[in-house]
């Protein structure tokens, strides 16, 4: 018989999401997990919990975990990182760095909203064929005044952070939150290859923990595997060439998970 996993988690099955922050933590901790939704039936046990049919809990919106010690289950993706992350070791142990890292998590939550909103500024539910046009104007502000912001607020925080060449977002410690930034600056990079190459040069220390995230072991072997969904025009991070800026001449795209 099969182990039963410590760790459940619900997203939908298809796109990296904000499932994706909750899969890396995992999966760079080597914890043991299922991914239910992506499993037979697992849907209709997702839809199920939305609906209200868990006993203990009724969550908003994917992603939400089930932790089997107890069976708690829990949303919204913060919380959840900042739930799990002492068991997995992906945080320091005091209660001061613990509540920073929920601090940098936030930022980097309210991040990846405006990225979803720049394909999808006027609704969720309405396509992106529905709002090109507002689309348009908004990704040329996230671009312009939003990605320098964010960005350059992360590159501030490593610098900050300096100790020696292991340089993280807590300081001289790994964390849930590095992966995060990872994610982030994949995602965007897909989303916006040619703003985001305009940009690197001025984020030095994020693109070197990114390459620092990329190639540790079990992340790599993540990130190699089918368990990682190729980023997609469902996803979070879309790439509509029309809302990037031009290519540079000579420029060519990489193609990366
Ligand atoms: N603040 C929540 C946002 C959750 C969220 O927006 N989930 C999306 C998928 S990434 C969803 O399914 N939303 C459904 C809806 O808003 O109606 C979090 O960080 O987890």
């Amino acid at each position: 018989m099969p182990k039963r996993a410590d760790y459940e988690l619900y997203y939908w099955p298809e796109i990296q999401g904000r499932g994706e922050y909750i899969r890396l933590a995992f999966e760079d901790a080597g914890a043991s997990y299922r991914d239910v939704a992506r499993e037979p039936g697992g849907m209709k046990l997702m839809l199920g919990l939305l609906k209200g049919e868990g006993r203990h809990t009724l969550p908003f919106a994917p992603p939400f975990v089930r932790v089997r010690k107890g069976g708690q289950v829990l949303a919204q993706t913060a919380a959840i990182l900042d739930a799990v992350a002492p068991a997995l070791g992906l945080v320091p142990a005091d209660d001061a760095a613990r509540s920073t890292a929920l601090q940098h998590q936030l930022t980097i939550m309210d991040f990846v909203a405006e990225a979803h909103d720049s394909h999808h500024p006027i609704s969720v539910a309405l396509y992106y064929e529905q709002q090109k046009a507002e689309a348009k104007a908004r990704a040329a502000q996230f671009i312009e005044q939003r990605i320098p912001k964010f960005m350059g607020y992360f590159e501030q925080l490593l610098e900050r952070n300096r100790k020696g060449k292991r340089v993280h977002l807590l300081g001289s410690e790994h964390s849930y939150v590095d992966l995060s930034l990872f994610q982030v600056v994949r995602g965007l990079a897909y989303a916006y290859p040619n703003a985001c190459a305009r940009l690197a040069r001025k984020l030095p220390r994020v693109h070197a923990l990114h390459d620092r995230v990329a190639a540790r072991p079990r992340l790599a072997a993540y990130l190699a595997s089918p368990r990682r969904i190729p980023f997609n025009e469902q996803g979070i991070f879309r790439h509509y060439p029309e809302l990037d800026l031009p290519a540079k001449r000579g420029a060519t795209r990489k193609k990366r998970r």
